[in-house]
């Protein structure tokens, strides 16, 4: 393994040696588990190790605590309804630095580090992007020793489990934690109470002030669960607090001091269904009032817990709260969070509305993920008065208040009102969650620099005119230590041995190895590192989709959610575009190609899920045809998650990020991939646009439409898929054989919806008027592949230019520019 360093003594374990840690094994074996050490099984000993990883991060984090208290530091908190961890157990080795001595404790007892780790479920408490950027900026948040928390919900079921049967996707519960999660502290003495429905009481209080009371509720607990997250090498330790609902006691009396013991047990049944599920959609959020329960659920609990640490070291005026307290909010998602604190400080604290105002303005930050308009979420304003009517008072006083500033800057513009609202009265009343946290917050950002730009010019223009100054940019990133040390540890010794190992903690230091490019022996080494991720990826193929593919041949990967936007499509064509031509004449097909897709679709989004039917079709047809060989090879690996993609990221040579420019707000596999030595083939959206500016267009491979181009192309529909099919015939072949039943077994029906997307000349995802340039360069793509050394080099640039991507980089800004603190 790449780290060898040594971590502190402890006082739980002692010197971390491999000889406590075998003695601490057992005990966990014996203690907590109830094992015979002798009869113990890998699951057992997995356990074990983790509950000795968790004790020495335990004791590390009560440190690090105790610093944040001494020093009196402004603290951080980042609410997100998703974080996508993955496996727990090599990651905490590695920035601990017991990767070494946990390998031979094990050895010692009889068992492999290997096949210990595989033991380990995915928590898979996020849908994508999203959800994983949350967890990469826990871990530089660590890393970088910033005082910060995150804080989430601590699903039953994570994202949805995934089989392929026929080529069609079928969902099964992700019950992750069936076998316990050793990782996590339940703090089962550590309860806040959320309400939820009631009434609003009002009245003047002895000063007579007008006052509002929130009563005769329906209460749910929150309870705390812990999950301790290892800075790199450092000895610091975050808490990232997922919260789980109980039903409350009360509750349980009320029902029984009646007699009714049904009636108690479904209420508690159903008050625990709050943090049961996952909602595994990450585009077209229709407002299902148990997302509504789970936002407020969790934005609750989390400012019970923000306030009580805020009362330890402060009077109750609450002028310092701005200046010692950042939220910052991941999505709309906790966008409730603004007038929860509102509710909080005006009617549990007694502020008046100004001061606030002023306290949550300056408190909040909110960043947005997207551009498509069926993602910004909107709830009805009756449901979300009678789930929360208290928060719908204030809501309703916010936008008073906010429009007649907006009137004061526009007299007599009814447009201006309508548009910029929080009430979207259109499509029955809405509450618009963008506008609310726009409006509640004091710095909005962007994910990658093309994201701001559009979020400043299109769907939120006019608030931008607003606000000048408020919307800003901070372009994601990756944490080098999961997506390059542990998932890649062949290409980490090789860069270590090169440019040493600062790389890890500062990734600028890549840029080091651009020296190396004409070094023969260095290139070699570089050639075998990637030859041999591309043979464990082959194996783990023919395991579990039984194709055998010739790991010699071009890894063209294509891993993420899908999505029409994200346009899977586009490169299903160009396969079907391949196979053509190779029954055509073999020859002209220079390239061996392996095009590997993964990659979950909404379980009701129909047009997703047709999608992997067609990749699953096609390659049946195409991996079966004798004449093809392995000039071509298409496999669509099943139930894409972290754990898998820690495997299939370092084995690629060709990274498809193809979406149509102006839809994907940034992007982070294409980061994770050109990390580990792929090139990208892409389009100018999202970040794609800042690695080539960062890698340079000789080691990029960029096509189609800018989002510019885009724009005006939907306007004019001067292109449009009938004049492309009528003048160019290898696109109007692509498009026959779908019609034609050619991987359908001849039925014409299947794939008709395809077609006719295809060929809507309203298509909003113009991939038939991208793929003539799409194929240009694929088939550029295969000339410079045959040339090894130009490849070589290539790769090696785009690892050695990669710097600017590290989560460190973006957690750095977010401190500096939102948060207000100096590191
Ligand atoms: C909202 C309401 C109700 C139900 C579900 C949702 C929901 C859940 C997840 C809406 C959106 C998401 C996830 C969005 C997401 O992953 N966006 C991605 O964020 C990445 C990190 O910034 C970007 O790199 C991607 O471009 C963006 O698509």
């Amino acid at each position: 393994m790449a780290t060898r360093k040594k971590a502190k003594k402890t006082s739980i374990i002692g010197v971390p040696n491999a000889k406590n840690i075998e003695k601490s094994i057992k005990q966990h074996l014996l203690s907590l588990l109830g094992r015979d050490p002798e009869r113990a099984g890998p699951r057992d000993v997995y356990n074990a190790i983790s509950y000795t990883m968790r004790d020495v991060l335990m004791e590390k984090w009560i440190n690090t605590q105790q610093e944040y208290y001494d020093k009196h530091q402004k603290r951080v908190y980042y609410l997100s309804l998703e974080f996508l961890v993955g496996r727990s157990l090599g990651n905490s080795l590695i920035n601990l630095g017991l990767y070494d001595e946990v390998d031979k404790a094990l050895h010692n007892i009889g068992f492999e580090l290997e096949e210990i780790r595989e033991q380990e479920e995915d928590a898979a408490l996020g849908n994508g992007g999203l959800g994983r950027l949350a967890s990469c900026f826990l871990d530089s948040i660590a890393t970088m020793k910033i005082p910060a928390y995150g804080y989430g919900i601590r699903y039953e079921y994570g994202l949805f489990l995934q089989r392929l049967i026929d080529g069609e996707q079928v969902e099964s519960p992700d019950s992750w934690m069936r076998y316990g999660c050793p990782w996590e502290f339940q703090r089962t003495n550590f309860f806040y109470p959320v309400h939820f429905n009631g009434r609003i009481h009002s009245y003047v209080d002895n000063d007579g002030r007008y006052r509002s009371k929130w009563v005769e509720t329906d209460d749910v607990m929150a309870m705390a669960c812990d999950m301790l997250i290892p800075g790199y090498d450092n000895d610091h330790v975050i808490n990232m607090r997922l919260w789980t609902a109980k039903a409350s006691r009360e509750l349980d009396l009320n029902f029984f001091n009646k007699g009714d013991y049904i009636g108690a047990v479904q209420s508690k049944v159903k008050s625990e269904t709050i943090s049961k599920v996952l909602y595994p959609s990450d585009t077209e959020v229709r407002g299902q009032e148990l997302r509504l329960k789970q936002q407020y659920f969790f934005v609750a609990a989390t400012f019970q817990d923000i306030m009580r640490r805020y009362k330890k070291k402060h009077d109750d005026s609450f002028n310092e709260f701005p200046n010692k307290i950042a939220v910052q909010l991941n999505d709309t998602h906790p966008s409730i969070a603004v007038p929860e604190l509102m509710r909080l400080l005006l009617d549990d604290e007694g502020l008046s509305w100004e001061k606030a105002w002023h306290i949550t303005i300056n408190t909040v930050a909110y960043t947005n993920h997207t551009l498509m308009p069926e993602a910004l979420e909107t709830w009805p304003v009756e449901l979300l008065g009678r789930l929360l009517p208290r928060h719908m008072e204030i809501i309703f006083e916010i936008n008073h208040r906010f429009l007649q500033q907006v009137a004061d800057t526009y007299p007599g513009d009814a447009n201006k009102l309508r548009e910029l609202s929080i009430i979207d009265e259109n499509n029955g009343k809405r509450v618009r969650m963008a506008h609310l946290a726009i409006v509640g917050s004091h710095s909005v950002n962007g994910v990658a620099e093309l994201h701001t730009h559009l979020l400043k010019t299109r769907i939120f223009k006019t608030f931008h005119e607003f606000y000048p100054g408020k919307f800003n940019n901070k372009t994601n990133g990756i944490t080098p230590r999961r997506w390059l040390l542990k998932c890649n540890p062949d290409l980490s010794d090789l860069i270590n041995d090169a440019i040493g190992e600062k790389w890890i903690t500062n990734l600028e230091e890549l840029r080091g190895l651009e020296k190396f490019v004409d070094d023969t022996a260095f290139c070699q080494k570089w050639q075998a590192a990637k030859l041999a991720n591309k043979h464990r990826l082959a194996e783990y193929v023919a395991g579990c989709c039984g194709t055998v593919v010739d790991h010699h041949g071009l890894f063209d990967v294509q891993v993420k959610r899908i999505h029409e936007y994200k346009r899977q499509l586009l490169n299903c064509l160009h396969v079907i575009h391949l196979y053509q031509r190779i029954i055509e004449n073999p020859d002209s097909v220079p390239v061996g190609r392996v095009k590997i897709f993964a990659g979950k679709a909404a379980p009701s989004y129909f047009q997703a899920k047709l999608i992997i039917k067609l990749i699953c079709s096609v390659g049946d047809v195409v991996n079966h045809d004798p004449r093809v060989g392995d000039k071509l090879k298409v496999v669509f690996i099943p139930n894409y998650n972290v754990s898998k993609a820690e495997i299939i990221m370092p084995a690629a040579d060709l990274s498809e990020q193809i979406s149509t420019a102006g839809t994907e707000a940034s992007g982070t596999g294409n980061m994770k991939f050109s990390l580990n030595g792929a090139l990208t083939v892409g389009t100018l959206d999202g970040a794609n646009i800042e690695m080539l500016e960062e890698i340079g267009e000789d080691n990029f491979y960029i096509f189609g439409m800018t989002a510019e181009e885009v724009e005006f192309e939907k306007r004019q529909l001067s292109r449009t898929p009938q004049k492309i099919c009528a003048t160019n015939p290898v696109v109007a072949a692509i498009i026959d054989s779908l019609r034609s039943g050619t991987f359908s077994d001849g039925d014409r029906n299947l794939f008709q919806p395809i077609v006719d997307s295809l060929m809507n000349p309203h298509d909003q995802y113009l991939l038939v008027a991208d793929l003539e340039s799409y194929l240009a360069c694929q088939d550029i793509i295969d000339q410079e592949f045959l040339d090894t050394d130009l490849w070589t080099r290539k790769t090696i640039l785009n690892v050695a230019r990669m710097g600017k991507f590290s989560s460190d980089r973006t957690i750095g800004q977010y401190a500096r520019e939102i948060w207000g603190l100096e590191v």
